[in-house]
C-alpha cells in the first residue's frame, strides 16, 4: 500500500514512460548508496517489465551525476532517455539532448529545462528515493515484489522505523533483521576504498529478497562481505579520533580511503550537544577534504554552510538535506574554510601531503 502523497509525487512518471519507444535502451544512473541502488534496481526492473532494454550506471566516489566521467559513460549506451536516481537535481543536464527524468529527495539547486522531476524534497515526511521509485513503478503497474528494495533504501537513508506504510508492510513479508543486514552489506560497497557499488546493484537485480543479499550463492555476496570487513577496520580507527571544539562547532579529522566520515559523525552527533558536528576525511579522495555535517538541533546546515562558504567552493559543497549535509573542498579551500570557522592551524591539511597538520 502506497500513501496517496507518494502516488501524487509519482504521477508524472507514466507520461515519461509513454514517451519511450521500443529499441534503443533507457539509461538509469543511480547513486552508489543503498537508497540509490535500491531506487535504481526498482527502476531497472520496472522498465524491463515494460519491455525496455535498460543500461545501468552507478556513480563512484564523490557520487555526482555531473562528474566529468559520467556523461561519456552514459553516452556509450546511446540511450533514448535517462533516469537519474538519488543524485540531486540541478539546472544543468546530466546528458545534454537526452530526455531525462529525475527521481530524488535532495534539495534541488535548479530546474533542468524540459526534464521530468519527481522530487520528494519539502514533503513531510520526506520519502527516500527508493520509496519514490517504488511509487513510480506502481504508477506503471510494474511494482510487484519490489517492495523490499524500497525498504532497504529507506532503512539506509532513514531507519527501519521510518514513518511510511511500506515499513509496516515489509515486516509481514520479510524478517526485519534480514532487511537491516542486507542494508549494511549493500552500503559497504560504496564505503570501501574503491567505492565500487556496481556489484551491489548487480546483486539487487538478481536477488528475490534480502536473504539473497546476505546469504545467496552469488560472487557479489563475497565481495560485499570483504568490503564490510575493510570498512569495519577503517571505522574502528576513525572512532578513536577525539573532536576539536571551537565555539558551537565540533570537528573530527580522519584520514581513510573508506567512506567512514558519515559513520563517525553519527557517533559524535549523539554524544556532543554542539549544534554543528563535522567529520572531515582528508584521505578519501586525493587532493580534497570530504566532510559530513550533522546536527541534533533545528539549525539549517545548508544555510549554515552557505554563510560560511570559502570563495568559489564549487558544486560539491553544501548539498543534501537541511540537517544532513557536507561536501568536498580542495585542500587549499578547506584551509580557508576551516580558518573562517575560527579553527587554528591544527585543523588544516598539509596541501603537499594531504595529511592533517
Ligand atoms: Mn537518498
Amino acid at each position: 500500500m502506497t500513501e496517496p502523497f507518494l502516488q501524487e509525487l509519482a504521477a508524472p512518471f507514466p507520461g515519461f514512460v509513454a514517451g519511450l519507444s521500443p529499441g534503443r535502451p533507457v539509461a538509469v544512473l543511480c547513486h552508489s548508496d543503498c537508497d540509490g541502488i535500491g531506487a535504481g534496481a526498482i527502476l531497472v526492473k520496472a522498465l524491463e517489465r515494460l519491455g525496455h532494454a535498460v543500461a545501468v550506471e552507478v556513480t563512484g566516489k564523490g557520487g555526482s551525476a555531473w562528474a566529468p566521467d559520467i556523461a561519456p559513460r552514459l553516452a556509450r549506451h546511446g540511450p533514448q532517455a535517462l533516469i537519474v536516481a538519488d543524485l540531486g537535481v540541478r539546472a544543468e543536464p546530466v546528458l545534454p539532448g537526452v530526455p531525462t527524468c529525475y527521481v530524488d529527495h535532495h534539495k534541488p539547486t535548479g530546474t533542468p529545462p524540459g526534464a521530468v522531476v519527481i522530487s520528494g524534497y519539502g514533503t513531510e515526511p520526506t520519502p527516500t528515493s527508493g520509496l519514490l521509485a517504488l511509487a513510480c513503478a506502481g504508477a506503471v503497474d510494474a511494482a510487484a515484489g519490489l517492495d523490499w528494495l524500497a525498504a532497504v533504501a529507506t532503512i539506509s537513508d532513514l531507519s527501519d522505523s521510518a514513518p511510511f506504510q511500506l515499513m509496516t508492510d515489509v515486516r509481514r513479508a520479510y524478517k526485519i533483521t534480514h532487511l537491516k543486514d542486507a542494508t549494511a552489506l549493500l552500503n559497504a560497497a560504496r564505503r570501501s576504498a574503491t567505492g565500487d557499488a556496481k556489484p551491489a546493484l548487480d546483486l539487487l537485480l538478481k536477488a528475490t529478497g534480502p536473504k539473497d543479499v546476505t546469504a545467496g550463492d552469488y560472487p557479489e555476496v563475497e565481495y560485499l562481505k570483504r568490503c564490510k570487513a575493510e570498512v569495519s577496520a577503517a571505522f574502528a580507527e576513525g572512532k578513536k579520533v577525539a573532536p576539536k571544539v571551537v565555539g558551537d562547532i565540533a570537528l573530527v579529522r580522519v584520514h581513510s580511503p573508506c567512506q567512514i566520515h558519515p559513520m563517525v559523525v553519527q557517533i559524535w552527533r549523539t554524544r556532543l550537544a554542539k549544534p554543528v558536528v563535522m567529520v572531515a576525511n582528508a584521505g578519501y579522495v586525493p587532493g580534497q577534504v570530504n566532510f559530513t555535517v550533522r546536527t541534533a538541533t533545528d539549525l539549517n546546515l545548508i544555510e549554515f554552510l552557505r554563510a560560511k562558504a570559502p570563495p568559489d567552493p564549487g558544486p560539491n559543497y553544501g548539498h543534501g538535506h537541511d540537517r544532513a549535509t557536507g561536501g568536498a573542498l580542495k585542500y587549499d579551500q578547506w584551509n580557508v574554510f576551516i580558518r573562517g570557522l575560527g579553527f587554528g592551524p591544527e585543523a588544516e591539511v598539509n596541501e603537499a601531503t594531504g595529511s592533517w597538520a
